[in-house]
């Protein structure tokens, strides 16, 4: 454990200048049987997963990645956390090939509030489709939680917050919906529900939820590409991700979306998935890493 103000690396650290870090973002969340981290080692796959795409070596287990995320969330005494592991190469050499930096893992964890603001998850928030393309899998590595991925959200993540907007709307190189800066991104038109299939966009762990929770409401979910012009007659539409959790999305494009509120599905959602997230949906439980 090192404490806030020790946490620091080198300036030569090697991923601050290229980028080649990978992380995950995990929820720890108070409930009916104490703290629990949602998820957290499907989290950890996915981290080791994205480690293995960029030919990294992480230097421990998923177990004890794991473990040592409970850790940090017990020392830090939070009932409630957002928990950022992150492995990346130190310094040492420099050069974008370079190979021989030792590889280092983080994992810090702070309170973190409602992603996209609390009128956004209650009321439902308002996207643009950005002018920057979701890079091709050839290019960058959508399936990949890598930090250089982040530039690209970003670009588009400023852009429609300095237009007015909540969140971008990010569409592949073909012109179909990719997902958010940051969320995975569904739609439901009668009573059936779409989300962009895993080609452009993050394997999302509450897209994973999500889809499961929809199929055991007998709802079904086809993970299909579809175009800009289908959100905007959709009769729902929300994102979800660990910061977001599940956010109903209300317009796209200055066009409302159903009602211009949150619709049935995307309530019934929300209502499931948190009961999940605090153990209080038996069907869920195993989803609940305890602290
Ligand atoms: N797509 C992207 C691009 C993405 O960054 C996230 C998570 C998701 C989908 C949803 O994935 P999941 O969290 O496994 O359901 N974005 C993380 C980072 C947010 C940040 O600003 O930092 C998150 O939600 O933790």
């Amino acid at each position: 454990m090192v404490p806030y103000d020790q946490a620091n690396v080198h300036i030569l650290t090697h991923s601050l200048h290229y980028g080649l870090a990978v992380f995950e973002g995990m929820r720890c969340y108070k409930g009916d049987g104490g703290s629990a981290i949602f998820r957290a080692k499907e989290h950890i796959r996915r981290l080791f997963d994205s480690a293995h795409i960029l030919q990294m070596a992480l230097p421990f287990s998923q177990e004890e990645i794991v473990k040592a995320c409970a850790d940090v969330t017990r020392v830090n005494q939070f009932d409630e956390c957002y928990l950022r592991p992150i492995a990346f190469y130190g310094d040492g050499e420099m050069g974008v090939v370079a190979r021989n930096n030792q590889v280092r893992v983080a994992i810090a964890a702070w309170p973190w509030g409602a992603y996209l603001g609390a009128d956004g998850q209650s009321q439902g928030v308002r996207l643009k489709t950005s002018s920057f393309v979701r890079f091709h899998h050839n290019s960058m590595m959508p399936m990949a939680k890598t930090s250089a991925n982040y530039v690209n959200s970003a670009l588009a993540g400023y852009e429609a917050r300095n237009n007015g907007y909540d969140e971008a709307l990010l569409l592949d190189v073909h012109g179909y919906v990719a997902e958010g800066s940051g969320e995975n991104f569904f739609i439901a038109r009668d009573g059936v529900v779409i989300t962009p299939p895993l080609m452009s966009c993050l394997a999302g762990i509450t897209r994973d939820s999500v889809i499961r929770i929809l199929n055991d409401q007998g709802v079904t979910v086809k993970e299909q590409p579809f175009p800009r012009d289908l959100v905007y007659i959709a009769d729902e539409a929300f994102m979800t991700g660990t910061a977001a959790e599940v956010t109903p999305v209300r317009e796209l494009d200055d066009r409302r979306i159903g009602e211009g509120k949150p619709g049935p599905i995307t309530r019934k959602v929300i209502e499931v998935f948190n009961a999940a997230l605090r153990g209080r949906d038996p069907r869920y439980r195993n989803w609940l890493y305890q602290v």
